[in-house]
């Protein structure tokens, strides 16, 4: 009967613990414009209730898309060029205010999120077009249409900068961002390059805290007295059948 009461009460503690397994509280804050811009999103920080909510994590996740938008090659040297290029946007936590963003490692989180497209250009020797005129015509030129790329980046808030995140009570902090144009060319000199109008972007950022609520005693105390309980009459109802 006492092994049984064991595995009975382990059954107990483990549906217990199943109860307060892992909670969430995700927050997303968006963002959207043409590049380069930036701004502030404001976040709740995570009210523990006196101690009774347990953070177990911070994560914070950057999102953008970019779309739109073009890019002019057009060469003007005297010889063929060949390289590659990179048209988008990249999304960039510029600080915080009452936060530090770091991860374990101390390093700065989340990265910057680059969302952009990644080509090759091959350009015939100039075809006698003039300087400053960003001809995208072939063979010397090139036309590159943005299309909808996109990027994310997350991370998560090592515990030693938990503190401007937590605490008893409500508040607020900020998280700072910029978005930049992406676009770039290599190869050498007299590629004349242009680009605009700047990509519309749209993008998120996302604080997950994820937290376990403190088992109170008195809970615990209901249970093993219930159990207590539940052995002493099992155990009586054997000494009747006993004496029967
Ligand atoms: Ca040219
Ligand atoms: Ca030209």
């Amino acid at each position: 009967m006492t092994k049984r009461f064991l595995v009975f009460f382990a059954a107990i503690l483990s549906v217990s613990a199943l109860q307060v397994s892992a909670f969430t509280i995700p927050q997303t804050k968006y963002f959207s414009g043409t590049p380069s811009m930036s701004g502030s999103l404001t976040f709740n920080r995570f009210d523990n209730y006196g101690g009774t909510l347990v953070l177990q994590s911070i994560d914070i996740s950057l999102t953008l898309q970019a779309s739109g938008g073009y890019f002019i090659l057009d060469n003007d040297n005297t010889s063929p060029v060949s390289g590659t290029f990179e048209f988008g946007a990249n999304a960039t936590i510029i600080g915080a205010t009452d936060v530090i963003l770091k991860d374990s490692s101390s390093q700065d989180i989340p990265a910057q999120a680059a969302a952009y497209h990644s080509g090759v250009f091959n350009l015939a020797a100039d075809v006698d077009d003039d300087t400053g005129d960003y001809d995208p015509t072939g063979p010397d030129g090139m036309f590159y249409n943005g299309g909808i790329e996109n990027s994310t980046t997350s991370g998560s808030i090592g515990n030693a900068f938990w503190s401007g995140f937590t605490g008893s009570g409500t508040g607020t902090y900020n998280i700072n961002f910029s978005v930049t144009q992406r676009a770039s060319c290599s190869g050498p000199d007299y590629i004349e390059n242009q680009s605009s109008p700047p990509p519309s972007t749209f993008g998120f950022v996302t604080v997950l805290y994820t937290y376990e609520p403190v088992p109170e005693p008195a809970t615990i105390a209901l249970l093993t007295v219930g159990a207590l309980a539940l052995l002493k009459k099992r155990k009586h109802s054997k000494f009747i059948r006993h004496s029967a």
